[in-house]
């Protein structure tokens, strides 16, 4: 049985490819700084918007065909679905997928039930793993859908709530851990407020510690290794999100002593509707350790909300892979298409082209970015700009040996700065253009 008999496995073709269903850039075995393309990427596809999403907006019903889903929530549906999901893993070459709990398998009348679809389809994913030797890059738990999170999860004031969510990270942890998930995502999706006249900030702050902090116990209790990650977004669905963005999210776990157990895995759509741009979080996040996975996409720029479109910008991707490279790479994390076809793009096929325009333009970014880098110019003018530090007043001040009283007397001594030069920014990003004319 197969949900797609038209659709071949998508091989290299090179960039002069007409074949839509071919990559143009995506060569997994193509060395670039040493390592080939699959290492570096550590593509990953998402359930939620690939096997779940219907292309349903506030103002229709979905558009989507999928003709192996029976829409019903029996398990059974979820499981042919996760059979499915696998045959579009291994046709695109994806070395990685990433679910929420809710995605793969339907809710039960209760959390016991629930727990127990969960497992019934975890067992077809396992199977499904060992069969193809596709990984889960990362778990993670709904607690935004279901209506009890009306007022958030761990920031809930409905401590029951607190509790419930508890109960499905737990769950949602184990199951991770069993399929040998690399990274288990929080991403707070109603954790934050619509009104601070009904809101206790600093209640719910120190909540979202304490349940932080409950599930780095577990993780050392159970033996789960991988990363965990919080994922900022500044707004949507509330109007603020406590974690908004890579600053709020690293000053709340230095707040909460939780520095040593998190990274951040940053999404290109949620750093523009912060007013930041994804090389900015990343570089924010990397200069400070805590860069972990990136969820790949983009927003437009003429909508004001997350429409998680997928990425075929060159010259974001190259920002982003610069950015990616700088920091040594991203593993164990990946590049996670958290994208979703347009309402539109309504059959199966489109599913196809999306993930291989997604992928492709990653690859000619890391290629455009490894050239940027091997050449050393754009570096060198960075060091060239900086290079006042390197020795003098500015290495004494780096090395935390001068005092204000030792500074007044240096510019006493001297009158005036040595002269400015100039910042080139136009200069630059040509110099940019130049390697994306090349490549
Ligand atoms: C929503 C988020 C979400 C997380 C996982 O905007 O991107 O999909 O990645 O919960
Ligand atoms: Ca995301
Ligand atoms: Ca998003």
């Amino acid at each position: 049985m197969t949900a797609f008999p038209d659709i071949p496995k998508i091989e290299y073709e090179g960039p002069q490819s007409n074949n839509p269903l071919a990559f143009r850039w995506y060569n997994p075995e193509e060395i670039v700084e040493g390592k080939s393309m699959r290492e570096h990427l550590r593509f990953s596809i998402v359930y939620w918007h690939t096997f779940r999403g219907t292309g349903s907006d506030p103002f229709g019903p979905g558009t989507a065909v999928r003709p192996w889903d029976d829409g019903s929530d029996s398990v059974a549906n979820a499981q042919n679905r996760a059979r499915v999901a696998f045959e579009l893993f291994e046709k695109l070459q994806s070395p990685y997928y990433a679910f929420h709990d809710r995605d793969v398998a339907p809710e039960g009348a209760n959390l016991r039930e629930t727990n127990a679809n969960f497992d019934a389809v975890a067992d077809v994913l396992e199977e499904e793993q060992q069969r193809s030797g596709v990984k889960l890059l990362w778990g993670t738990a709904n607690m935004f859908s279901n209506p009890r999170f009306m007022h958030g999860a761990a920031t809930s004031c409905n401590a029951d709530v607190f509790a419930y969510a508890a109960a499905q990270v737990k769950k949602a942890l184990e199951v991770t851990m069993r399929l040998g998930g690399e990274n288990y995502v929080f991403w707070g999706g109603r954790e934050g407020y619509q009104n601070l006249f009904n809101t206790d900030m600093k209640r719910e702050l120190d909540h979202l510690g304490r349940f932080f902090h409950l599930a780095v116990d577990y993780a050392k209790e159970i033996g789960f290794t991988g990363n965990f990650l919080i994922e900022p977004k500044p707004k949507e669905p509330t109007k603020h999100q406590y974690d908004s963005d890579a600053a709020a999210c690293l000053n709340f776990l230095r707040q909460y002593d939780l520095m040593d157990h998190f990274k951040l895995n940053i999404e290109a759509n949620h750093a523009t509707l912060a007013g930041h741009s994804m090389m900015h979080e990343l570089d924010y996040a990397g200069s400070q350790g805590a860069l972990g996975s990136i969820d790949a996409n983009r927003g437009d720029l003429l909508l004001g909300w997350d429409t998680d479109q997928f990425p075929t910008d060159y010259y974001q991707t190259t920002e982003t892979m610069l950015a990616i490279l700088k920091y040594g790479g991203i593993a164990p994390g990946g590049v996670n298409f958290d994208a979703k076809v347009r309402r539109e793009s309504f059959e199966p096929i489109d599913l196809f082209y999306a993930h291989i325009g997604g992928m492709d333009a990653f690859a000619k970014g890391l290629k455009i970015a490894a050239a940027i880098r091997a050449d050393g110019e754009l570096q060198g003018l960075v060091d060239a700009r900086y290079s006042s530090w390197n020795s003098g007043i500015g290495a004494k001040i780096e090395a935390g040996a001068a005092t204000f009283a030792d500074l007044e007397a240096y510019m006493l001594e001297k009158g005036e700065p040595t002269a400015n030069v100039s910042g080139r920014q136009e200069m630059l990003e040509a110099l940019i253009n130049r390697y994306l004319d090349r490549c």
